[in-house]
């Protein structure tokens, strides 16, 4: 009976554990419109950034601002509260461990004035463009919406929930805690402390977890029928002087579903003079095609003398009688990609890479979105001549990917997945969730030309292969007009998602985290790493991060870790791999670990924080920059004919040819 009863057990056991593998490629969410927000005759928007009123919740009671309705009136009177800036995470505004340590809920509310006339004959929406990690909304009180994944735009129509001509309180919710089915995921645990106990959050990354409203919060008109997604898809001719530009708008509104066949819409192309090079007029489906004469493609910053070249889209809207009901304005870059088992190829030219991992991150802000800072990061971009990041590890703003579109850089436009692991159904339908608002949020910006749907996730783990094929296959369905890639860090022979891409990515950090110092371990160790890489999967590969830390102002001579001296070499060791690698055509790209210094937990690993920078956390180059500099340059004058800096190298000396015969005993 015993034997039986302890085999059962066993039998069940083993039941449960196999059925919590089973993954399954189910139907997800789609997100619908959220166009960016425009003016235009036929729309109005207002911001509603700017000074908040917070209040942090209790950790050991999150629940409570809902239970005690904390939203049915001014916050100020349930719980003292403090003004809060927004966007921007709210961690490191103020001198407290405890809200920058804070794990669970925290509240915002502001109160606001909404036109009159917008209370006629149109709509009105709430638009976030991130709230990080699960946003609940409320106006004046009642729900208006939940959303959950940070770093990703969400909207409701509000219409019925303002009062016009009158005052309007918003209220929002928002909890940062990461657990083993969010993505990123993360672990929650109570541990004690010297009064009791402590919430924890763990997790494996090592960026900061900061939290909080961090890109702005818009309210914007629409008219009752009005265009809710433009989809645009472009393509040049043969010898590139003739592009089309593929469109698709979904309406939403009474009028559309009335009077379905009268609508129409009218769309016209303007180049950068504002001259009309394309114009045509759509059926009621909607759906159809521009064509460009002589047109200028859009260019990576440094393969073209003319980068980034913009069209503006202008979308006019009518129902039965020519009566114009909406215009949308959208900016287009005509350009194509195609790729082959060694190629990447831009407007039918081969791409090299150089790059950069980057993190949305600066001291007080955070993670909130900041125009100067963004500004400033471009403009070292194109100092440096990069022509290439990867948001590492989360979609970026919309206003940096309108800024990447505009300058040419090219984006590998990553999802929030990093050290995904212990795959379930969970987390896969959360996951696939993911890149679909992040393809739906960027699939037009010409900028965007590779999707990552994860960074150093555990390949090698059981259901790694499946969960990655039907994360692969899910993003391909949406957008098949952009490679897909994952940043791998699992030596290749333990992959198993590498066949489910279409270009690998590899991190490694040689002479840092594997052989610590040893600048002659370098070299050997990408090059075959990179080639085991191409020979499993016979794909183009790229090296997506490598660095060590360094310290801005420590030097040691010979090169020392955390010592400028040995980023510098560390580079270096590198920059000789992969000028081997390129004669080999599959080695596409070089991202260097990264742009700037940035925030992580605490650790004893990390000085103040990451400090793989090539740039301080304040936007200052460190002495590798310049070797950088030089670096991508350089390869951007031989493999796209680009010209260079004046300022590119530093005058020293004119040496003269020597008549003495020396050798290196001299030295
Ligand atoms: C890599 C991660 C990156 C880290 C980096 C590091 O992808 O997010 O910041 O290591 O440790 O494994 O510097």
């Amino acid at each position: 009976m015993s034997f039986s009863l302890s085999s059962l057990f066993l039998v069940c056991y083993i039941l449960k554990f196999t059925l919590a593998l089973i993954i399954l490629n189910k139907e997800i969410e789609t997100s619908r419109g959220m166009l960016y927000p425009r003016e235009s005759e036929t729309r109005e928007v207002r911001t509603l950034d700017g000074i908040w009123n917070f209040v942090r919740s209790d950790e050991t009671n999150p629940t409570q601002g809902i239970r005690d309705g904390w939203f049915k009136d001014d916050l100020s009177k349930s719980m003292p509260t403090i003004p809060m800036p927004v966007p921007a995470s709210y961690n490191d505004i103020t001198t407290e461990q405890t809200l920058r340590d804070h794990v669970g809920t925290v509240w915002y509310d502001r109160k606001f004035f909404v036109p009159r006339s917008w209370g006629q004959d149109q709509r009105v929406w709430l638009r976030f463009g991130s709230v990080h990690y699960e946003a609940f909304v409320w106006i004046n009180g009642r729900s208006a919406v939940k959303h959950e994944m940070g770093h990703l735009p969400f909207e409701t129509e509000v219409t019925h929930l303002l009062n016009y001509g009158a005052e309007n309180r918003i209220t929002v919710m928002c909890d940062n805690a990461l657990i083993q089915t969010t993505v990123p995921q993360g672990k929650i645990s109570e541990v004690a402390n010297d009064d009791g106990v402590t919430i924890i959050q763990s997790y494996t990354f090592d960026f900061f977890n900061y939290a909080g409203i961090h890109r702005s919060v818009h309210l914007y008109t629409t008219p009752k029928t009005f265009i809710e997604e433009v989809e645009v898809k472009t393509n040049l001719s043969q010898n590139n002087s003739v592009g089309t530009v593929d469109y698709s708008i979904t309406v939403n509104g009474t009028a559309a579903n009335e009077a379905e066949n009268t609508l129409f819409a009218r769309l016209q192309i303007y180049n950068r003079e504002g001259v009309q090079v394309a114009n045509v007029t759509s059926d009621s489906k909607l759906v159809g095609s521009l064509q460009v004469d002589n047109v200028k493609p859009w260019w990576p910053y440094l393969m073209h003398s003319d980068p980034g070249y913009l069209y503006e889209l202008e979308i006019r809207l009518y129902a039965a009688k020519e009566q114009l009901l909406d215009v949308y304005r959208l900016k287009v870059g005509i350009r194509t990609l195609s790729w082959t088992n060694t190629t990447f190829l831009i407007n039918g030219k081969p791409i090299y890479f150089r790059g950069f991992g980057r993190h949305e991150d600066a001291d007080v802000r955070g993670r909130g979105l900041d125009n100067a800072l963004m500004a400033r990061d471009f403009n070292l971009l194109k100092w440096i001549g990069a022509n290439a990041y990867r948001t590492s590890h989360y979609p970026y703003s919309e206003e940096s990917m309108q800024f990447a579109d505009q300058h040419g850089i090219m984006i590998i436009d990553e999802c929030p997945s990093v050290d995904t692991e212990n795959f379930n159904q969970v987390l896969l339908d959360r996951h696939k969730s993911s890149l679909e608002q992040l393809v739906h949020r960027d699939r037009n910006h010409p900028s965007v030309v590779m999707w990552s749907i994860a960074n150093e996730p555990r390949t090698g783990q059981v259901n790694a292969d499946t969960y990655f094929q039907f994360v692969a296959n899910y993003t391909r369905s949406l957008d098949s007009t952009r490679p897909i890639t994952a940043a791998i860090a699992v030596p290749s022979n333990d992959d198993k998602a590498g066949r489910h891409l279409d270009i690998i990515s590899f991190n490694r950090y040689n002479a840092w985290y594997s052989n610590t110092g040893r600048l002659d371990m370098v070299t050997q160790r990408v090059i075959s790493e990179a080639t085991g890489w191409n020979k499993k999967y016979d794909k183009p590969v790229l090296m997506s991060e490598y660095g060590a830390d360094t310290l801005e102002g420590l030097h040691l001579q010979p090169a020392f870790v955390w010592s400028e001296e040995f980023q510098t070499e560390v580079f270096s060791r590198h920059f000789k791999a992969f000028d081997a690698l390129r004669r080999q055509k599959w080695f596409i790209g070089e991202f260097v670990w990264n742009f700037a210094d940035f925030k992580t937990a605490q650790t004893y690993t990390r000085v103040g924080g990451n400090k793989k920078g090539v740039f301080t956390r304040a936007r200052q180059p460190k002495a590798a920059a310049h070797l950088l500099r030089q670096r991508y340059f350089a390869l951007g004058r031989e493999v796209d004919q680009c010209n260079v800096p004046n300022d590119l190298f530093t005058y020293i000396v004119d040496v003269g040819a020597s008549n003495v015969n020396h050798d290196s005993a001299d030295l």
